[in-house]
């Protein structure tokens, strides 16, 4: 059995009121471990351990800080192998795509920002005719507060860390209590790497209490959060008041458009996995297929052909393309929606809970391509998270373009077409942060990254990340 600690000051302790969460692998749906269920006073120990390290942290060389950095994300990638494992049975994930996509990230992560920070720069504004000039401190804010998701564990948490700690801030930070394993091996790796003590706490617990605490905390300054927009309200109004900064990353219901001119091989392909990648628990996945008339049965029939060759299978399985979901309630979630479309839509293919041989009582779900008739339908706009997509057929780009921003949430678009002057209109009017263009999932670090309307406030990535963390301050100097 796996007992996973929270990592406060360097060390690993028990949680004060010695209360324990199980965790259930989902391949199998046993349990296979226990996390602690934290109170204030272990975030309260862990605030004053950041709170501590902040004087030293601060003041340390960028150069020496980049180091530091590097040598984590060197940690991560030479234990690559038991960092995939330990999130493919955490998360349910296959194994091959922890160890392609979600460990390999994480380092990069840290890479990254170790790299950024020495780069990083501030402004000078020269006041001409007032002989004066001024110029920007970009400092750190002091303990930010990260908090995370289960469907990217390791991938989201560090990419929220790598920054906050590049630009001198420490970190109390909080994984999903579903998914608390790679965080707990980030620990010993940071020790490794010599990353002073406090610099990064880790708090294990469920939202209600070990996240509210942070977010609650009056000398958090800051807090970055990815997870449901329900959640992120919450966060935001209890923030609000206490006047922190805020970075909220949010839910999401992508539209994918698909006109007749685009590279129809192409498109086929990207199309199944934006829809059905990490069991379709991406938040920028495409869950709304809409598909120019003129090819819309030609795409349904080569999609679904395409889709009836997905694996599914337990995660370690080589051959599995589609792992288990995250959680027994989380299933439950996604079988409602398929529960909705079985009434009110028709469903092309899947719907099924699956029974893999071996791990019957696993939450394994068939990759399910629904048609509906109307962008207003429930299952077009509500966030079902999981191996689910609807497809529908337009006529005119006015129409796709009014579908498409007819949603509560703005997060990414994907759009496949060759005509550039379409491109360009679209691209201008589309309501998302992210709009890919003949392609899906293309990740320059350096970008902005976030959404508009419920899918966020403000951006990660890149500089925008840097800024997040650090607190702007003009000196204006007379001369
Ligand atoms: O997320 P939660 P859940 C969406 C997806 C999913 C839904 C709910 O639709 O079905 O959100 O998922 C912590 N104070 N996404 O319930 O609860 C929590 O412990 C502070 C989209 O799992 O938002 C966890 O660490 N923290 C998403 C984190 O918030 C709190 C990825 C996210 O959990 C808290 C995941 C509180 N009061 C789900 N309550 C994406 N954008 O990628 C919870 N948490």
């Amino acid at each position: 059995m796996l007992k996973i600690q929270n990592y406060i000051n360097g060390n690993f302790h028990d949680p004060l009121s010695n209360e324990w969460l199980d965790n259930y692998c989902p391949a199998n749906g046993e349990i296979y471990g226990s996390l602690p269920n934290s109170g204030k006073e272990d975030v309260d120990n862990a605030y004053i351990a950041a709170q501590s390290a902040f004087p030293g942290w601060s003041q340390t060389s960028l150069d020496e800080r980049s180091r530091i950095l590097i040598r984590i994300s060197k940690g991560i990638e030479a234990n690559l192998d038991r960092f995939a494992e330990m999130e493919s049975r955490d998360n349910g994930k296959p194994l091959s795509l922890a160890k392609t996509i979600d460990i390999p990230r994480a380092a990069s992560n840290f890479r990254f920002f170790a790299h950024a920070i020495t780069q990083f720069s501030s402004e000078s504004h020269q006041s001409i005719g007032q002989d004066a000039v001024n110029y920007t401190l970009r400092q750190p804010i002091g303990v930010a507060g990260c908090i995370s998701p289960w469907n990217l564990p390791l991938y989201l948490f560090t990419w929220k860390i790598a920054p906050a700690i590049a630009a001198g801030n420490c970190v109390v930070a909080k994984p999903s209590e579903i998914t608390p394993a790679t965080a707990y091996l980030l620990g010993d790796i940071c020790n490794e790497a010599g990353l002073p003590k406090g610099v990064l706490n880790i708090v294990h617990g469920v939202g209600s209490t070990t996240g509210q605490a942070i977010i609650e905390h009056s000398d958090i300054k800051a807090i970055s959060f990815t997870g449901g927009t329900k959640t992120g309200a919450h966060i935001a109004k209890t923030a609000a008041p206490l006047f922190k900064k805020l970075s909220l990353e949010l839910g999401g219901k992508n539209p994918n458009i698909i006109f007749a001119d685009c590279d129809y091989k192409d498109m086929l392909e990207t199309t199944v996995k934006s829809s059905f990648a990490n069991q379709g628990q991406i938040c920028l996945c495409g869950s709304r297929i809409f598909v120019e008339r003129t090819i819309y049965d030609q795409f349904k029939t080569d999609f679904i052909n395409k889709v009836k060759h997905l694996k599914v299978g337990h995660p370690s399985d080589n051959k599995t393309d589609i792992g288990a979901l995250v959680s027994k309630s989380h299933l439950e979630k996604v079988l409602s929606y398929i529960e909705i479309a079985k009434k009110h839509h028709t469903i092309l293919y899947g719907g099924n809970k699956v029974t893999v041989d071996g791990y019957e009582n696993g939450y394994y779900l068939e990759p399910t391509i629904i048609e509906v008739d109307s962008n207003d339908c429930q299952l077009n706009q509500e966030e079902i998270f999981g191996p689910v997509v609807t497809m529908m057929p337009f006529d005119t780009e006015d129409d796709v373009l009014q579908m498409a921003n007819q949603v509560k949430y703005g997060l990414s678009t994907t759009l496949w077409t060759n005509n550039l002057k379409r491109t360009m209109r679209l691209s201008n009017q589309l309501q998302a942060g992210i709009i890919w263009v003949n392609t899906w999932m293309l990740r320059d670090l350096r970008t902005p990254f976030g959404g508009m309307k419920a899918s966020g406030v403000g951006r990660e990535g890149g500089f925008e990340a840097l800024r997040f963390f650090t607190e702007a301050k003009n000196v204006c100097i007379k001369y």
